[in-house]
Order: structure tokens, then C-alpha cells, then sequence
């Protein structure tokens, strides 16, 4: 494999140095900044997470802090969710949309004040979308990149070392609450929530300062616990169905397409600027999919491989797939047109490596 070329460009991470040491094998590009994919392989990371906890320098989930009298209302202009009920402690997944309904994003906000959110984001730059909403609109808000880096604690033991760390009260925050913690005199947030399905926390760094003697504390207390440094696993994270933003959803899907209606209140009048476009996409004619394929481990996907039904009419596509060691199956998530996407179709799959047999399921694996 060639190098990927260092520059200030491409942003380290208050983690970098540790994440190195600890071994990272490979790394993609997240939000212009580094993102350590694995460290063993991606199957023995996979393995590890599902049994025990890992440490997860996930920096590159940069926030957007919109802060201000006017805070909610421009927040509220980019989703169509309905933020009104926000508790003081509470995180939403929300769909992120321009004025034709499509998807810009798919963060998690935080409301840490009536008038002070964070937007955790995927890998678009919501930043310069906010500023020229809140100046578009002469709105009393700013929006500006703060210094405040997560770090993910994922795995079945997550709660154990949260425990030993933080105490039990931080350990039993609710799912997508968060609470704050003070660690050498300075207040940082803890959530449940993190993007695996082994259940844990994300504590966002405040202060890249902290960094490393953070870090340090949660593999000193884990050691007989097994953490690891590990990232965002591409098994475990399409066994369970959580989408990836440039991958699975782009600007040309609408959150109805992607699955996300429940995120989608369209019943209030929101003052999201895709509302009424949004009424429009609700019936979609595709949507995203479970998808097994059948055969032989498949190749690393890095365009979408078409699918197509048993006469050779296209049925949509792949955007997502990988060989799942627990399954014995290939496991993927697609797009799939309306006429093909009933549980238990099957269709073909065309790869760099052949065509292969798939079949569309009701859910996904875990
Ligand atoms: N954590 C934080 N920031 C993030 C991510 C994260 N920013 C980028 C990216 N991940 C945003 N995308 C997602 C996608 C899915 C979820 C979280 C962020 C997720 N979904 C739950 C699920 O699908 O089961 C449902 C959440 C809910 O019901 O509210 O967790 O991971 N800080």
C-alpha cells in the first residue's frame, strides 16, 4: 500500500501520538483529519470489540458549535426534526437536509444550553453551511469549530471501565443522554451513544491539552480488561445497519430513501427549509436495504456495484459490503428500487470480482 502523505492539512488529532503507538495500521480521512480504521486486522478488531472494550479516537466527529439567542432557530432551519422537545441532557440523531430535501449530513446534536448546541458531524463541512445560514438570515448565532475532540469507549465491558473511571453515576447515563464530568479541574461531556453496536460512551474532549493523560487514565484502568485502541469497524458497523454519510447516504438521497422517517416530523411545521420538499419525498422509490450476498468473500467496494434483477434490469445499488466472519455470509446495505426491495428478493450483484447472488432482507444482522 503507498503512505498517505502527512501535511497540516490533513489534521492530527489530540490522540495521534498515543493512536500511533498503539499500533494503527491504517487510516482514512474524516472531516480533513486522520481516523485510525484498524490496528490488528479489521476481523480481529471486529472480534475484540464484540467481547471486550476499546478505545476509539474518533476526533475527526468534529463539532460545530452554534451558540447564541437565535442558536435553536438555525439549527432547526437544517433538519427536519423537531428539536422543540430537546431535554437540557439530550443528544438527537438528526437527518440534516438542504432546500430540496436531500441530505447535506447525518450528525448527532447536543444540547448543552437553550442557546448553545454542538452538531457532532459526519464528513461534510456543516461548518460554512451554518455561518452562511445564520448570515443569510441576519440571525443572532454563531457557528464557529470548537476545541473539542471524542473519543469513543465501545464494547461490552465499556461500562465497567466508565465505572472504574468516572464512577457508576456517569456509567448509568441513558441512551443519548450525556453527563459532565470534571477531570483536572476541567467540565467535559460523557454521552452513551458511539457508533457500534456493543453498546458505550463518547467523551467529548475539551481541550486537546487533556488528550493524552485521558487517555493514558482509560488504559491504565482497563488493562485487565483487554482495551484496545481500535476505530470504527466496517464488519460490525454494517452487521448493525448504521449508515455511513458519502457512503451509504449522499446529496442525492433524501432522508426517506435513507430509512430515517422516524427522524422526520413532518406533522409540525418545523421551520426546517426542506419542509415542503420534504412532503413531497415521503413515498419513495427506492430506500436502503439489508442486503446478503451470497459466495465468496467480496472485494473492498470503493463504487457503487450495480444490482440487478434475474432478467438483467437494474434493481439499484450497493454502497456497503464486507465479509462477516460471525454470519459465514457477505453482509452489505444498498439501495433498492421499490419493485425489488421486498424482504427475500433475490437479485445479482455485479463486483470488480464477477457477479455474485444477493438477496434482500428484513433487517440487519445485529
Ligand atoms: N458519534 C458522534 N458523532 C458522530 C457519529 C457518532 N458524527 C458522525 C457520525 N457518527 C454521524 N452518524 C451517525 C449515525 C448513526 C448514529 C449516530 C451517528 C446512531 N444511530 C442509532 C442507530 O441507528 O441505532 C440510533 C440513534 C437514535 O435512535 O437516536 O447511533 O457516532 N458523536
Amino acid at each position: 500500500m503507498p503512505y498517505l502523505t502527512p501535511a497540516i492539512r490533513l489534521r492530527r488529532t489530540p490522540f495521534s501520538r498515543r493512536v500511533e503507538e498503539a499500533g494503527a495500521t491504517a487510516y482514512t480521512v474524516y472531516n480533513h483529519m486522520l481516523l485510525a480504521s484498524f490496528f490488528r486486522s479489521v476481523e480481529e478488531d471486529y472480534a475484540h470489540l464484540k467481547k471486550a472494550v476499546q478505545v476509539w479516537d474518533v476526533s475527526c466527529e468534529r463539532q460545530v458549535e452554534i451558540i447564541g439567542p437565535d442558536a435553536l432557530r438555525l439549527l432547526q432551519l437544517t433538519t427536519p426534526r423537531d428539536l422543540s422537545g430537546m431535554a437540557d441532557d439530550q443528544c438527537y440523531y438528526i437527518p440534516m437536509v438542504d432546500e430540496e430535501g436531500h441530505m447535506l449530513n447525518d450528525p448527532i446534536a447536543i444540547k448543552l444550553a437553550n442557546d448553545r448546541y454542538w452538531v457532532s458531524i459526519a464528513d461534510t463541512d456543516m461548518l460554512y453551511y451554518f455561518k452562511g445560514l445564520a448570515n443569510g438570515f441576519g440571525l443572532n448565532a454563531k457557528a464557529f469549530e470548537p476545541d473539542v475532540s471524542p473519543l469513543a469507549i465501545q464494547g461490552p465491558k465499556a461500562d465497567t471501565l466508565i465505572a472504574r473511571v468516572f464512577g457508576e453515576k456517569i456509567a448509568n447515563t441513558k441512551f443519548f443522554r450525556y453527563k459532565t464530568i470534571e477531570f483536572q479541574g476541567k467540565k467535559m461531556i460523557i454521552a452513551r451513544s458511539g457508533w457500534s453496536h456493543q453498546g458505550g460512551f463518547e467523551l467529548y474532549l475539551a481541550g486537546s491539552e487533556y488528550g493524552e493523560p485521558i487517555w493514558d487514565m482509560l488504559f491504565d484502568a482497563g488493562k485487565d480488561l483487554d482495551v484496545r485502541a481500535g476505530g470504527p469497524n466496517l464488519i460490525e458497523r454494517i452487521e448493525a445497519g448504521l449508515l455511513s454519510y458519502g457512503n451509504d447516504i449522499t446529496i442525492d438521497t433524501t432522508p426517506f430513501e435513507a430509512g430515517l422517517s422516524k427522524y422526520c416530523n413532518l406533522d409540525k411545521a418545523t421551520d426546517c427549509l426542506g419542509h415542503s420538499a420534504l412532503l413531497a419525498h415521503q413515498d419513495p422509490n427506492r430506500q436502503i436495504r439489508s442486503i446478503s450476498i451470497a459466495g465468496a468473500p467480496v472485494p473492498a467496494i470503493t463504487s457503487y456495484w450495480t444490482l440487478k434483477d434475474q432478467d438483467g434490469n437494474r434493481a439499484g445499488h450497493i454502497s456497503s459490503a464486507t465479509w462477516s466472519p460471525d454470519f459465514e455470509t457477505n453482509v452489505a446495505i444498498g439501495m433498492v428500487d421499490r419493485a425489488h426491495w421486498t424482504p427475500g428478493t433475490d437479485l445479482i450483484v455485479e463486483t470488480e470480482n464477477g457477479e455474485q447472488s444477493a438477496t434482500v432482507r428484513d433487517r440487519f444482522w445485529i
